[in-house]
């Protein structure tokens, strides 16, 4: 078949604005591709423009007058409506998320999973949007802070959680009053409309979300740019995250950036090594390594390193490649060709610097392998922590074994990136476990569990380079959507003067 009656055949897709599905202007669209076999085309989608971007953000700007007036509990019912219906459609949401995105089926059904965690949970907050009242200082004075929601918020999302991760944000800014932009990766918009679908089926009012497709230069920026978004929350490479934060700066503007990570396992001399080997071998090539929280390093104890690193080979040798809906596979393809490219050049980089390439390291193109974006699992050995492909962010299946002399060595290099996400510690001591949670510089600390895994209902985020103070998820995704709003009531009938009156008598 040739492409052009691929594209034919192939469905086309619409944005979501005001409650309708609609063309964009420009009539233009990009194909969305299955990374596991590239010439399975998921559907063809708009590449919209300023003006597409604009009248969704008009759309949501009218909406929220009247969400934000809506109880907050009746917003919630129809967030957990939406929780029932993705529990109806997980198994086809994690299909589509698999040929869309490819990871692997089980991993597909985890990323609804979170969604669904969180929809219950964003529900739960509507009975709460927890304020305070505190006493004041007067007689017959009331003293309270309430939370308000911002408006309209633009969410910016990334392709390897497509539906996980737009609902830790789109949820919890419903719940609390906003209403929502939503510009999803391009790699992942056949699933992210879906997870809309769901959003306008539990019944949400015309508007309060929208959906549009398109490159960052012509949706993401005027989406920035128009003041009527009161707030940006995006999750993306540091380099996209540091521009938006830049501008969003200086348009005075919230932002709040979930980015890169560049994390790592540190394993004790006095560890399960079992146990260490199968949270090492899950937290580098689960998703084949394309989560931000993956251990891309694992910092072992020169006592244990060579046992450990036989062990880890011997287990990273046995998984196996190939599409994510079959069940028997344990790692997928990478999102794309550029992404294969760019994790391919970490390999070339990491034996230039002289790390030892221990297993893997090439693309495969074996028979049904070569249609798609496949990696070996690959394993570095003797890396010094201060080569590249222990410091920078690779995104895909590839993690550098570093061996250090002790313990104050390990956490020292754990640290020792410009990020600071997930960290974890391999130990039976307790005194070194709790040691290292208190040493450890990131937003997400384990003991004895790989990096990845965070559960939906405490904060998610990191520090130095990774974000800018922010955590998505638990109560603290509340406080990325709410302004306080401070008020204090007077009924005592007279003019009263804090700081004063207390003083001066009255
Ligand atoms: C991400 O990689 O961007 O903790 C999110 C985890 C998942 C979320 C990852 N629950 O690995």
């Amino acid at each position: 078949m040739t492409n052009t009656m691929e594209k034919a055949k192939t469905q086309v897709f619409n944005n979501f604005i005001d409650g309708k599905w609609v063309k964009s202007e420009t009539g233009r669209t990009f194909a969305s591709l299955n990374p596991a076999n590239q010439d399975e085309v998921i559907g063809q989608f708009p590449l919209s423009n300023a003006n597409d971007t604009k009248k969704a953000v008009d759309a949501a700007h009218k909406a929220f007058q009247e969400w934000k007036r809506t109880p907050a509990p009746e917003r919630a019912e129809l967030i957990l409506k939406a929780a029932a219906l993705l529990e109806d459609r997980k198994e086809e949401l994690a299909r589509n998320m698999v040929r869309e995105m490819g990871k692997v089926i089980k991993e597909a059904r985890g990323d609804v999973q979170e969604a669904i965690d969180m929809a219950k949970y964003a529900a739960g907050e509507g009975r709460r949007l927890l304020g305070m009242t505190v006493p004041s200082e007067l007689r017959n004075k009331f003293a309270m802070a309430v939370r308000a929601p911002i408006g309209v918020i633009g969410v910016i999302t990334p392709w390897n959680f497509p539906v996980a991760i737009p609902s830790w944000k789109i949820l919890p800014a419903l719940v609390a009053g906003n209403t929502v932009v939503f510009k999803p990766a391009s790699e992942t918009p056949y699933v992210a409309l879906q997870f809309v679908e769901i959003l306008a089926e539990a019944g949400l009012p015309p508007g309060v979300v929208n959906f549009i497709t398109g490159s960052g230069r012509e949706v993401g920026t005027p989406l920035i740019e128009d003041p009527r978004v009161g707030c940006i929350s995006v999750t993306g490479s540091s380099e996209t995250g540091r521009k938006i934060a830049g501008r969003c700066g200086e348009l005075m503007k919230r932002i709040t950036c979930e980015l890169g990570g560049k994390n790592a396992i540190c394993v004790m001399e006095d560890a399960d090594l079992d146990l260490a080997v199968d949270g090492a071998l899950w937290g580098a090539f689960g998703t084949a390594g394309q989560r931000c929280t993956a251990t891309s390093r694992v910092i072992i104890h020169e006592k244990v390193y060579k046992e450990f690193a036989e062990r880890f080979v011997e287990r990273a040798k046995k998984l196996r490649i190939g599409d994510g809906l079959d069940p028997q596979n344990d790692v997928g393809p990478v999102v794309n060709k550029d992404q294969l490219k760019s994790i391919n050049e970490y390999v070339e980089i990491g034996k230039n610097e002289g790390a030892k390439l221990l297993f893997g390291g090439r693309i495969l193109t074996d028979g049904a392998l070569a249609k798609g974006c496949f990696h070996e699992p690959t394993v570095f050995g003797d890396v010094k922590a201060n080569m590249r492909i222990a410091q920078e962010e690779i995104f895909g299946p590839v993690t550098a074994l570093i061996p250090v002399k002790n313990f104050e060595e390990a956490i020292e290099v754990a640290n020792g990136t410009q990020y600071g996400l997930s960290l974890s510690m391999y130990t039976r001591d307790v005194n070194r476990a709790f040691k290292a949670i208190e040493d450890l510089e990131s937003g997400i600390v384990y003991i004895n569990a790989p990096t990845i895994g965070a559960e939906i209902q405490l904060p998610f985020g990191g520090v130095k380079q990774t974000g800018n103070g922010h955590r998505e998820a638990g109560t603290t995704a509340i406080e990325q959507f709410t302004e306080w709003k401070t008020v204090y009531v007077d009924y005592s009938g007279h003019l009263q003067k804090a700081q004063i009156d207390k003083y001066e008598g009255q």
